[in-house]
């Protein structure tokens, strides 16, 4: 094996041991990000903003995965490099190596749930084991390093090893060693991840069930036209679309975690997660769409979300008449704001513990988030909820409104088309067309379907449980053979219909009527 071919994988495995020796010690802090989370959520958090428009696709659903095996990737990448600086010069890559503990530490500490000692225990041991290995591996593999700064005067070159070591630097010598390492750094991995989880599910200790509210929504049958294909009313979790700046959700820990109302109110009041399922919980049904959610997109789902009213909590704190903007802080620093104006009508507004039924899960904000009927995610819907703090316009703007979306954001009336799928080929005759549409708080008065732009057909409309969610629409199409395209828009409570022109998701969410292509096949 070449010298150049021995460095690298001394590098390469020099890395992976340290990666996993910090994975492993940050176990010692469940509830904290791991160095790796730690640098992964202060990279999205500097750079998110420079990245806007692939902000959406990066902190969207299936992108997590990917920005987690690119930090491991660009750590691993510097391993060989590392290896050939220590070689070149001792003691150069080792400085390297702890300069990155460092600042993964430095980054670590940005996030709110890190806390100095275990974090910089972290960095440190990872590091450690890091120089350690790098050390131990260039030397077993036979690789000769130059002197240090720290040598009192040059070495004479050194001619070869003697004793036992000669044998550095074999064919033999290399795969043992390699392979020794890889073994370990491999059961490291696995145990960091496996009993990761298991500890830190334990700490955070979601309960099985959360109490049943004393007022249950009351959902709808399902309407006489369900097809194929539509959506159902209720989104089981699962499938309901996740949205975060952090790369994992957050583990939070109920005997730890308080609710914390602040700011301009009379008095701060602070909850713990015991006292707020001892109180009355209320449960109702409301859509929650993301702002960055196109035409047509998934970005949206309907669920039962029960907890207790957020006026409820807020008259205990008393709100100051100086708020005018309420802002919703999470565990993990993202912050989310709207103004206090919208509490005053009758407007469906909760602070949630339970979905369907069900404690809410990890992903989607345990122990507690807020639930504002008829505002866009980003600007209301906090999970992993810790403060509630009473500021002004002003004074606050939460993590969205530095990067480029707007300040206020109510959910525009929108519609979708489910059935049939673009593209898709259906026999002729009678064709079902069926989706949603919402317009959170004032409802959906209209749903019309046209096709090749002839007359609007209105569509049937499902049941709901209020003007808080969406609703499923039908029209039974009677189709002859070609080529179609179908289009749908929907009119809201106040009377507002959807317009033609398409209007991209910044700032402020998007607009424009969805449409879909069919093949419909001749008979
Ligand atoms: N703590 C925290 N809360 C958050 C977010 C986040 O990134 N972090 N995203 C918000 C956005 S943009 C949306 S659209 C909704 C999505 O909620 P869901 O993931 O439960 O569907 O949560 C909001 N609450
Ligand atoms: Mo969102």
């Amino acid at each position: 094996m070449t010298r150049g071919a021995r460095t690298t994988l001394a590098g390469l495995l020099a890395v992976a041991a340290a990666l996993v020796a910090t994975e492993l010690v940050g176990l010692v802090d469940p509830t904290a990000p791991s160095l790796l989370i730690g640098v992964q959520v202060w990279f999205i958090n500097t750079f998110g903003a420079s990245l806007k428009d692939l902000a959406v696709a990066l902190f969207g659903t299936s992108h997590k995965t990917a920005l987690e095996v690119g930090a491991y990737l660009v750590a691993l990448a510097f391993g060989p490099l590392v290896a050939r600086l220590e070689v070149r010069r001792r003691f150069v890559g080792a400085a390297v190596v702890a300069g990155f503990g460092v600042l993964g530490i430095v980054a670590t500490l940005d996030h709110p749930q890190a806390d100095l000692v275990p974090t910089a225990l972290a960095g440190l041991v990872g590091a450690a084991v890091g120089v350690v290995t790098l050390w131990l591996l260039l030397d077993r593999f036979g690789l000769r390093v130059a002197p240090g700064p720290l040598a009192a005067r040059p070495e004479a070159p050194s001619v070869g090893y003697d004793g036992p070591a000669a044998v550095a630097g074999t064919r033999r010598e290399v795969l043992l060693w390699s392979l020794g390492t890889g073994a370990t750094v491999a059961i490291g991995a696995a145990l960091a991840k496996g009993t990761g989880d298991a500890v830190r599910s334990t700490r955070a200790a979601i309960p099985d069930t959360i109490p049943a509210p004393a007022a249950p929504a009351s959902v709808p049958a399902a309407p006489p036209f369900e097809t194929p294909g539509l959506s159902p009313y209720i989104i089981p979790d699962q499938d309901f679309y996740l949205i975060d700046t952090s790369p994992q959700p957050p583990y939070v820990a109920t005997d730890e975690w308080t609710l914390r109302i602040t700011g301009l109110v009379d008095r701060e009041v602070t909850y713990t997660y015991a006292e707020l399922l001892a109180r009355d919980l209320v449960e109702e049904v409301v859509t929650l769409s993301c702002v960055s959610n196109e035409v047509g997109g998934d970005l949206v789902g309907n669920a039962r979300w029960s907890g207790i009213p957020l006026r409820t909590l807020l008259e205990e704190a008393g709100v100051r008449p100086e708020a005018t903007q309420l802002v919703g802080e999470a565990v993990d620093g993202f912050t989310a704001g709207f103004p206090t104006s919208t509490l005053d009508g009758d407007r469906t507004a909760l602070v949630a513990v339970g979905m369907n039924g069900q404690p809410l899960p990890r992903s989607h904000g345990f122990p507690a988030r807020l639930v504002v009927s008829g505002l866009y995610g980003y600007v209301s819907a906090t999970k992993w909820l810790s403060e509630i703090r009473l500021t002004t316009m002003e004074d606050e703007d939460g993590y969205w409104i530095t990067r480029g979306w707007a300040k206020e954001a109510p959910v525009k009336v929108q519609s979708r088309i489910d059935v049939p799928t673009n593209r898709s080929s259906v026999p002729a005759g009678r064709v079902p067309i069926a989706g949603v549409a919402w317009a959170p708080s004032r409802g959906i008065t209209r749903v019309e379907v046209r096709v090749d732009e002839g007359e609007w057909m209105e569509a049937e409309l499902g049941p709901v449980s209020s003007d808080d969610t969406w609703v499923q629409w039908y029209v039974a199409w009677d189709a002859e053979p070609g080529d179609h395209e179908i289009q749908v828009r929907a009119t809201d409570g106040d009377g507002e219909t959807q317009g033609e022109d398409r209007v991209s998701p910044i700032p402020d969410g998007a607009e424009g009527w969805h449409s879909r292509t069919v093949r419909v096949a001749a008979r």
